[in-house]
């Protein structure tokens, strides 16, 4: 109405007391000493960097919560549809310059920080990462966070708020990565609030009694209660109000202790239900691309990757239905309110949980239940490589949560009887599309149920896309027709991977272009304007000076953090990403050997006409993946060996960085002239490195795969170098593998040059790198033999393109000019639109 009552008190009063956003550096600067002495009980005697970071931090939170509450407010009574995005991980990185950049406040706090004698710079990098994720996957729900506050989208994050985040990566002398624990709570967290009061009880194990009514309800009950308590973190809009919410939920136990046992005598008992009901949250599980049934760990640890799941599941389904309750529309209005996106198949218990929701708590029936289930959730697949698809024992699920196994049998009754009335007799299409996969013991196929159980259902680039439709749900395509299964290809922010990372290139963009930052960077497309000024040689020397420095900051990085020199006037070189096979680095590593090989058996004279090459790996192993710590292995020992070569060390050089973050990729990535995203083609469903590295000018050397083939579309293939197998061809190439196997030596003679140097020693004792070697020489998964010249010869037109210098810069500026699409605004308002029908809200 606009004229309701003030709630509470007096409305001058309240105001009078009420906060803003901060505006001039006076404010902050006020804020800063405030907190300083208040929060954290310190004075300019004894404040240190960190002690200033924390308290920069600290006033810069205050000025999010203002937006967030206004926000949250505005979501109240506006009531929109709002989409809820369910993801295991969250990969953040660091926040404080991100919320300055959003809020448009990095230059105030920057001054202020100043006049209090603080250098911004040395402040930021006192932050430790948020690291509650693996990689890709996690990083990509960080930047639709971002993406869904600057477009003013109504979208909530829901995630688990983990004592421990990835492990730490050390390398040991040998060139073994060790893991040490990531207590990145130690120090308090300014950027969260606990919320102790938002708390739900989530059960497990116990039984599950069918009523004898007819209904399909069941009683629930018995076993292990946790409770599940809220933590928000803010997620601001770019040059917005719009501040989202990420909500983590922490696991403790129900009761500090059970009394019963304790006075029973049995203290031990009393004790041990507390402590797994903390362990729930306490730990990121560090497994990248691996069904848990597959990680070779104990029963122990999968069973606390299933409670993890169900914990988080079951909290944010009924956080966000008692939020629409609180509307007072009736449950079958649910779907016009709530969008729940599924990030992978780790929230898939989702589906069951919900339907047990609305049959033994709401009353439904099954039908009424199942038709709510269907038009709430979306399913995004990230993978196809089967290894990845998740599975879990039926006994395990029977054992941790009975009810939800009896619905999953019912849904799997009702559909493949669906299945058969549509196929009949068609018995082998029913064993393929069942939920349960037959065998010992019986397993639940969590893709065969979130693709049933969904609206829609996507993968993350076009090629892979396709490959979801024509491999792991052809027969659900055929079964419910194509329209349900659409792509939307993945997409980064560039406010941290461009303006925040590069900023004097965002800087010079925004010169160049005549276009407010502001605009540009919501607005990506606009990077086309650039193409204008690719002949302009004063604006490419200019480009080509940013390329510059930010490989001086990388080699002053490398010099601070590892005591090593790195020269600067060579090709940079980079390969970094999660440790796999199927990205191989193995490839990779290879081919350094293969030129070091090459430079050594050259004349001085030769040799100086080379291009000049720095070559950076970095990224973490699952700690139990042999094969892929036997690679980083390999790598440091290679670099200890040509980084000591004095007859080549000119022309190449090798590091490996340890403990890949977010916030070494923000160093890693402008410093880089050339990519390698070389997976065998089919098996990268998407990659958003990709997208970042050609965001800041560095060009893409990768195989036909992912968002490769798309970002070739916008730049054009004379723009990125491709090389290796298309992905029609791999089936083909792995049968002969199987049953036509070629020697490598014939097959491949530069390579089995390569291989019988480390196995001679070259890099150390061969023997230890030989299970690494066999798996080339012993059925080539993942085709490297197949790959191998036509890489290398890749790798050459790198260097002779290079070394043209001057039309090296320009498909630089064509590169970044062409990313447009690449913005994850693009993508979340793809979402948005064909996905959760929901609409902009901004704050009014
Ligand atoms: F196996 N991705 C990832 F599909 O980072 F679950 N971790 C994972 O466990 C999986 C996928 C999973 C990545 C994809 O490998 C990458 O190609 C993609 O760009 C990224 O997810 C975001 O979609």
């Amino acid at each position: 109405t606009g004229k309701e009552k003030w709630p509470k008190g007096e409305e001058e009063v309240w105001k009078a007391g009420m906060r803003g956003v901060d505006k001039d550096v006076s404010d902050i600067t006020k804020s800063f000493v405030n907190h300083a002495q208040t929060s954290l009980a310190r004075q300019a005697y004894n404040l240190d960097d960190f002690g200033a970071y924390e308290a920069a931090a600290l006033a810069a939170r205050d000025d999010l919560l203002v937006n967030w509450n206004e926000t949250q407010l505005n979501y109240t009574r506006k009531n929109p549809k709002r989409a809820y995005y369910l993801s295991l991980e969250f990969l953040m990185g660091r926040t404080l310059d991100n919320a300055l950049l959003n809020l448009g406040l990095k230059g105030e706090f920057e001054e202020g920080v100043k006049k209090l004698g603080f250098n911004m710079e040395d402040l930021l990098e006192k932050e430790r990462d948020a690291a509650l994720g693996n990689g890709g996957l996690g990083r990509l729900a960080a930047c639709y966070l971002d993406s869904s506050a600057s477009q003013e989208i109504p979208v909530w994050g829901y995630g688990l708020r983990y004592q421990y985040g990835i492990f730490q990566q050390l390398i040991s002398p040998e060139g073994n990565q060790l893991e040490a624990p990531d207590p990145w709570l130690e120090h308090q967290n300014p950027w969260e609030l606990p919320r102790l009061d938002v708390t739900y009880e989530v059960r497990f194990y116990g039984h599950a009694e069918r009523s004898s009514d007819g209904s399909g309800r069941a009683n629930w009950s018995g076993g292990q209660e946790v409770m599940a308590v809220a933590y928000d973190v803010m997620i601001p809009g770019y040059n917005t109000k719009t501040t989202n919410n990420l909500r983590l939920w922490q696991s403790k136990p129900k009761r500090g202790f059970d009394l019963n046992s304790f006075n029973a005598g049995n203290y031990e008992a009393a004790v041990e239900s507390s402590n797994s009901a903390a362990a729930i949250t306490s730990v990121l599980y560090p497994n990248d691309h691996t069904s848990t049934d597959l990680a070779n760990e104990a029963t122990v640890g999968k069973e606390l990757r299933l409670k993890q799941q169900y914990f988080w599941t079951a909290a944010s389904l009924a956080d966000i239905l008692r939020r629409f309750k609180n509307t007072g529309k009736p449950i079958t209005d649910f779907p016009d309110y709530a969008a729940i996106q599924l990030n992978d198949t780790h929230p898939t218990l989702a589906i069951p949980e919900l339907m047990r929701i609305l049959i033994d708590e709401e009353e439904l029936s099954w039908n009424q239940a199942w038709q709510i289930v269907t038009n709430t959730f979306f399913y995004t697949n990230h993978t196809v490589l089967p290894e990845a698809l998740e599975k879990w024992a039926v006994p395990l699920v029977e054992h941790v949560l009975p009810r939800h196994l009896q619905i999953i049998y019912d849904i799997n009754m009702y559909f493949l009887q669906a299945v058969e009335k549509k196929f009949p007799g068609d018995r082998d299409r029913l064993a393929r599309m069942s939920l349960i996969e037959e065998g010992y013991p019986k397993q639940v196929r969590m893709a065969h149920l979130a693709c049933i159980g969904s609206r829609k259902v996507n993968g993350v680039a076009e090629l892979h896309s396709e490959l979801v439709r024509t491999t792991i749900l052809k027969d659900f395509v055929e079964f419910e027709g194509v329209s349900k299964f659409g792509n939307v290809t993945n997409g980064v922010t560039p406010r941290r991977w461009l303006d925040q990372c590069n900023h004097e290139l965002s800087d010079l963009i925004t010169k160049t272009l005549k276009i407010e930052k502001k605009v540009w960077l919501k607005d990506l497309a606009k990077l086309e304007g650039l193409l204008a000024f690719t002949e302009d040689k004063n604006f490419r020397e200019q480009w080509a000076a940013i390329k510059q420095r930010n490989k001086e900051r990388l080699a002053r990085h490398v010099q601070t953090t590892l005591g090593l020199t790195v020269r600067t006037d060579a090709m940079f070189d980079v390969q970094i990403k999660r440790l796999h096979e199927y990205k191989r680095q193995t490839l990779n590593i290879l081919g350094v050997i293969h030129r070091y090989l090459t430079l050594k058996s050259m004349t001085p004279a030769e040799r100086s006409k080379c291009n000049r090459k720095v070559v950076f790996f970095a990224g973490k192993a699952a700690p139990a993946y042999y094969i892929a710590k036997l690679t980083i292995r390999l790598i440091v020992n290679v670099a200890r060996v040509i980084n000591a070569d004095a007859d080549t060390k000119d022309f190449l050089q090798l590091y490996f960085l340890p403990d890949y973050s977010v916030s070494l990729a923000e160093v890693l990535i402008p410093a880089s002239d050339i990519s390698q995203h070389i997976s065998t083609a089919g098996t990268e469903a998407s990659g958003t490195s990709n997208m970042k590295f050609c965001l800041n000018g560095g060009l893409l050397l990768g195989t036909v795969d992912g968002a490769n083939i798309e970002i070739a579309e916008e730049v054009g293939e004379n723009n990125v170098f491709f090389f290796g197998h298309l992905t029609p061809a791999v089936e083909d190439l792995r049968y002969q593998h199987a049953y036509h196997p070629v020697p490598i030596e014939q097959k491949c003679p530069a390579l089995a040059k390569v291989l019988n140097e480390v196995s001679a020693g070259m890099f150390g004792d061969g023997g230890v790198y030989e299970p690494l070697l066999n798996t080339i020489r012993q059925g080539d998964y993942y085709l490297l033999t197949d790959d191998f010249d036509s890489y290398i010869a890749a790798l050459a037109m790198v260097d002779d393109a290079y070394l043209d210098r001057d039309e090296w810069i320009k498909k630089s500026i064509r590169t970044t000019a062409k990313m447009g699409k690449f913005s994850s605004d693009r993508a979340i308002l793809e979402y948005a639109e064909s996905y959760w029908n929901l609409e902009q809200t901004p704050v009014s």
